[in-house]
């Protein structure tokens, strides 16, 4: 298979390569299984920056020692709303699998819930977590901190996290309404899988040590990267530092760096969740709220914009209907190196 252009692993195929990575480098069991699962569902829906290439970030974060191999997450109740998960410096993946029966339990009864993830090592995408929220027929909100390596707009120096920041909203077809990005103008794992690729990244990404705008990879991620949008990405990555930081007793995206100390692991320290259950607001009157946003949602679509997620579910289609994935060449042989 190593010498085809682009290798095809069918999903059982993904999962025991994925399995076999996270075991040699000595990830417990249940944390093995928690972490394929998002690594596999990410590639399976053509998430290239939180997809197969994180099992090569999972074993750069063991080596480290920064994340507890076999952390045993506790969930607790605070309050009727409230939800803590401390992830004892393991990967938040099965923190928010652990938490998440009381989330919507507390959710469902108060009509409103949320969850902390405390003192956890985060690498993923936000969105499998929104997905699992949304399918028990509630709207949900996640964001995180992560390192600092964003500069603050009208600043060059590297302040914020990549912060990214998931809605989602059920919708009666087979798919949601999600979205999921960083408040950087991209998220730093597709800025390294362009180093990898050896390409140019488009200006707007970033700027070199000097403060100067880049289009190298290499030097980006040296310098800072940039927000999107300007002062509203900037803004809304500085409520995720706070609102997922101090406000749940948390780290910052600097305070995460620092804790890393030069180690190179992924980002360590917390994420907030809150789900809203429709009927808390409307009582009887939900059957009404989904149809009026389906109307918001062919407005969108009707003029010939996209909705959020949409590449990624014709991708997850696709992937479905082939039975796996096709793998970059370089990357698969990374992967079996990390066998070894
Ligand atoms: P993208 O910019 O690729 O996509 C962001 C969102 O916008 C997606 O929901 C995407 O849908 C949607 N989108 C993209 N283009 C359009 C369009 N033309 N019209 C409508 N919607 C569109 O993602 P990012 O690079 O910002 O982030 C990628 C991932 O990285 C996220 O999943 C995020 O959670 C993760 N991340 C995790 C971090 C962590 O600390 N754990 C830190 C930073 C990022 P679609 O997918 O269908 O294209
Ligand atoms: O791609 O920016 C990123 C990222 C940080 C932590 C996990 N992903």
């Amino acid at each position: 298979m190593i010498n085809d252009p682009s290798p095809f692993l069918s999903f059982g195929q993904l999962e025991d390569l994925s399995r076999s990575i996270l075991r040699h480098r000595g990830l417990s069991p249940d944390h093995v299984e928690a972490v394929t699962r998002t690594i596999v569902a990410g590639e399976r829906d053509g998430c290239a920056s939180h997809g197969a290439y994180r099992l090569i970030v999972c074993a750069a974060t063991l080596a480290t020692g920064k994340v507890v191999a076999d952390a045993e997450p506790m969930a607790t109740s605070l309050t009727p709303a409230l939800t803590r998960v401390d992830a004892r410096g393991g990967y938040a993946q099965l923190a928010f699998e652990r938490g998440l029966p009381l989330l919507i339990e507390k959710t469902r009864a108060c009509g409103i819930g949320a969850m902390a993830i405390s003192n956890c090592v985060h690498f993923a995408a936000l969105w499998p977590e929104i997905e699992a929220i949304v399918a028990q027929g509630l709207v949900a909100l996640a964001c995180t901190p992560s390192h600092a390596w964003v500069a603050p707009a009208g600043g060059t120096r590297p302040l914020f996290g990549t912060n990214p920041i998931a809605f989602g909203w059920p919708r009666p077809g087979p798919w949601p309404f999600v979205f999921d990005f960083a408040t950087s103008a991209v998220a730093r794992g597709e800025i390294e899988l362009h180093r990898r690729a050896g390409k140019p990244i488009p200006e707007g990404w970033g700027v070199d040590t000097n403060g100067e705008p880049t289009t190298d990879p290499a030097a980006a991620m040296a310098g800072a990267m940039l927000t999107f949008g300007g002062h509203k990405g900037s803004a809304l990555s500085a409520m995720i530092e706070l609102i997922a930081g101090p406000l749940i007793g948390d780290m910052t995206s600097a305070e995460s760096l620092a804790a890393d100390d030069g180690a190179g692991s992924s980002p360590i320290g917390g994420e907030l969740i809150i789900a809203i259950d429709p009927a808390g607001f409307l009582g009887d009157a939900t059957a009404t709220h989904l149809q009026r946003a389906e109307a918001l949602f062919s407005g969108i679509t009707g003029q010939g914009a996209r909705l959020p997620s949409q590449r990624r579910f014709e991708a997850r289609e696709r992937s479905l209907e082939r039975g796996g994935v096709t793998l970059p060449k370089a990357l698969y042989a990374d992967l079996l190196a990390l066998l070894d």
